[in-house]
């Protein structure tokens, strides 16, 4: 055994004998203890929001400026066990002897080992995989004649969570797959906690929750392989899909572009179903809620979105948080479609308590009452963005619920599934689910129990705790269900006729489409119809899209090689609803991603400037060249962010292609090979030609100037394509480039052949 030296004494601490000789320190790591660093503004714990609305991104109030010590990773300069002792080693286990047995005694080794063993829980049963973000809600006042809730009054601040999931896949699956997105909403208001918790898709698979197990059953991977992850491409689902007919509207929603969102922040939110609002003199109006994104709502291709799932699996959670740490914070409003709360409860035909519906905006204008603004990234996803728990029942006064009987399922299965996956009773006591309204209520004990509750009478009544808590009246902010009437029927399990019309609805959603969108709704249902193995399942799904659109069907079974079934009788007359159509219309540029492809040879200089103008203008530009590091030249330096081995065109709205200055097709021809764009052989590197040739196929713009164009003939991109555009100075292509990218893609690049 080394003998003990005075090397191994930590500074300020007693010499140990027989402590083992330490390691020597990495450089880069502090040698001199200190306090932890102030935290980052984003880094503030839920619990010091202010009940008055502070928000965590403001930067004045009781919220702001800090975090509380008893959250925070870090809060001395010494390590310790759990229990507050100091520790003078944490890397070795208590052994006899350097080479002997680990001992059974060794406290520290048994604590920070079982600790680890727990540190999972098990993960959501459905919308495993998510991200969040704090933000703000503003109330517009707009809703505040048809709605009591205080939050919705003018510019009301509330502070809020939100998170993004997509629905079947495990917590580590891919963000990219085609799938439904959950838009969950806790707002912290000060009448107690709103929970909308929604989807991206405005309509249900299933009318009844209790069908929610079978639909589930059928989407999640097999039982007998767990395979396919995160996918709806296989047998079971489609088996379900093909049988049950009411799912065909939520699943052609699933098939079009919506099922693939190019990000979070640019993805619609629906609360579905439809809720009742009460007026300060219980007036009550039915409602559809919606959150539109200031982005507009935007979609990957499919390639695109396959290719991302393996080059970047976290697309989605990445582009969310990395929005919101550059200062680009996502705005959505919110909006609701408004119904007279009659007794039948349909509008215009549409039953209004069928999850399966949708009424089109054009019928019922979706009415703005307020903006919601994501401001900062959770600081610690465990603690956050996976113990947060939502509840469809977390209503406050002016909100209330309808007999949709999906929403009566979801009323108990919210707050039953916390109590796995949260370990009890008591999970509104984890930080992040704490209410800022004040708490009083008589709930007590349980698992993970944190509060020291004070008093002998936690029941009502009581005279030992002078009677209170007291009771408060609607007037005094108590929550008291509309006093709807109960229709007088007899117990059935039955739905009503209005629920079995299932075809009526998809119809409409495919009929809106543009020809582009529907070319990619038929190629999703071919893709994933020709991931199942069963043929009886693929001829069965083909006869529920004969009675969706006959194009639709012919379609498909061209695709899969398949005859196209007959509609089973006359399809019903629909009109069309524009407002369904992701096309067609253009929308704020802030936060588009600009590929820049570059080398030695390019115009630096131009290309600082035109650096410049691209983030000036709040897009991000990312130059692409073959190493990294810096480009150097004549003209200057640039940064690189990207090189040639790490750039796929997924990342990127646009790619432009730097050439140098002054010069044609001949001077590129003479370019020196060693400086990049060239192979050693004096070809172009393959791969920027993948890059730009992919850029291509997926319809985003292209630009260049200078000899870069010929790397786009190279790539096969035919200079007079649409959204291809080459100019002599890179600021006139990148006018033209932004108006590209209010269109989000080059849509007629590749005319649609349906339609
Ligand atoms: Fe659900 C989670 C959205 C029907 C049972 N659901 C969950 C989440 C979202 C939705 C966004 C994730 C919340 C989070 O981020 O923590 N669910 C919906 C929508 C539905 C819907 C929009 C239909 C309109 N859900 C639904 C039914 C049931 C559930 C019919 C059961 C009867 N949902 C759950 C759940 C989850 C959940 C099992 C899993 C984790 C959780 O609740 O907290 O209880």
């Amino acid at each position: 055994m080394a003998g003990p030296t005075h090397e191994n004494q930590h500074e300020g601490e007693p010499f140990i004998p027989g402590r083992p000789a330490p390691e020597a320190p990495p450089v880069e790591q502090p040698t001199t203890p200190r306090e932890p660093l102030p935290p980052k503004q984003d880094q503030s714990g839920p619990e010091v929001y202010s009940a008055t609305g502070e928000h965590p991104g403001s930067t004045s109030g009781p919220g702001a400026g800090g975090v509380d010590p008893a959250v925070r990773a870090q809060t001395g300069s010494r390590l310790t066990t759990a229990q507050g002792l100091r520790l003078y080693d944490t890397d070795h286990s208590l052994k006899a002897g350097e080479r002997g047995p680990v001992l059974l005694q060794d406290h520290h080794l048994r604590e920070k080992i079982t600790h680890f063993d727990h540190e999972r829980i098990p993960e959501r049963v459905v919308h495993a995989r998510g991200a969040a973000a704090h933000g703000v809600f503003r109330g517009y006042g707009t809703a505040s004649k048809i709605c009591k809730a205080a939050f919705l009054g003018k510019d009301v601040e509330t502070p809020v969570f939100v998170r993004f999931s997509t629905v079947l896949g495990s917590r580590g699956s891919a963000d990219t797959v085609r799938d439904t997105r959950g838009f969950a909403t806790k707002f912290y208001t000060g009448q107690g906690t709103f929970d909308l918790v929604g989807n991206n898709i405005p309509v249900f698979f299933i009318q009844d929750a209790i069908k929610f197990p079978d639909v589930i059953h059928a989407g999640k991977p097999h039982p007998d392989r767990e395979i396919p992850q995160a996918q709806s491409a296989h047998d079971t689902f489609w088996d379900f899909v093909s049988l049950h007919t009411e799912a065909a509207h939520h699943t052609i929603w699933n098939m079009s572009d919506r099922g693939i969102p190019r990000s979070f922040r640019m993805m619609e939110g629906f609360g579905v179903h439809t809720f009742r609002l009460v007026d300060e003199e219980g007036g009550t109006t039915l409602v559809k809620f919606h959150w539109k994104p200031k982005l507009g709502v935007h979609s990957m291709t499919w390639e695109e979105a396959q290719i991302t799932n393996g080059v970047d699996p976290d697309f989605h959670r990445r582009d969310l948080a990395d929005a919101i740490e550059a200062g680009a914070f996502p705005e959505w409003e919110l909006g609701i479609q408004t119904f007279p709360d009659t007794p039948e409860q349909t509008f215009q035909g549409i039953d209004l308590l069928d999850p399966t519906k949708i009424v089109p905006e054009e019928w019922a204008p979706v009415q703005p009452i307020g903006l919601m603004t994501l401001t900062a990234n959770p600081s610690n996803f465990f603690a956050e963005t996976e113990q947060v728990a939502f509840h469809p029942g977390h209503l406050v006064p002016g909100i209330d619920i309808t007999d949709d009987p999906l929403l009566a399922g979801r009323l108990f299965s919210y707050i039953d599934t916390q109590i796995t996956r949260l370990g009890g009773p008591n999970f509104a006591q984890l930080p992040i689910n704490r209410p800022h309204a004040p708490i009083n209520d008589m709930t007590r004990d349980g698992m993970h129990q944190t509060a020291v509750h004070r008093g002998v009478a936690p029941y009502r009544p009581n005279s030992l705790d002078g009677g209170c808590p007291f009771l408060a009246g609607a007037g005094e902010g108590a929550y008291v269900e509309a006093p709807v009437t109960v229709p007088q029927s007899s117990k059935v399990r039955a739905a009503p006729a209005s629920f079995s019309d299932h075809t009526s609805h998809p119809r409409r959603f495919y009929l809106s489409l543009s020809p582009v969108e529907r070319e990619h709704v038929i190629a999703a249902y071919t893709f994933e119809l020709s991931k199942c193995y069963e043929q009886s399942i693929k001829e069965r799904q083909l006869r529920v899209l004969a009675d969706i659109d006959p194009e639709l069907c012919a379609g498909v079974a061209a695709g899969l090689g398949l005859p196209a079934p007959e509609p089973s009788g006359p399809l019903p007359e629909v009109e069309p609803s524009p407002a369904l159509s992701q096309l067609g219309h253009t929308w704020p540029t802030d936060g588009r991603v600009i590929g820049i492809v570059a080398d030695e040879n390019s115009d630096l200089a131009a290309l600082a400037t035109l650096r410049t103008t691209i983030g000036d203008q709040g897009m991000v530009p990312l130059v692409i060249a073959p190493h990294g590091g810096e480009l150097t030249g004549g003209g200057g330096s640039v940064v690189i962010q990207r090189t040639f081995a790490n750039a796929r065109s997924v990342e990127f709205d646009a790619v432009l292609i730097a050439g140098a200055p002054g010069t044609g097709k001949d001077a590129y021809g003479a370019r020196d090979a060693k400086a990049g764009l060239h192979t050693g052989s004096g070809g172009i590197d393959p791969r920027v030609l993948l890059l730009i040739s992919e850029a291509f196929r997926h319809a985003k713009a292209l630009g260049a100037w200078g000899d870069g164009a010929d790397v786009l003939a190279a790539a096969g991109c035919p200079q007079d394509a649409a959204g291809v555009v080459v100019a002599d100075d890179p600021q006139s292509v990148f006018e033209r480039i932004t108006g590209l990218l209010a269109e989000h893609r080059a849509w007629d690049r590749f005319p649609a052949s349906v339609g």
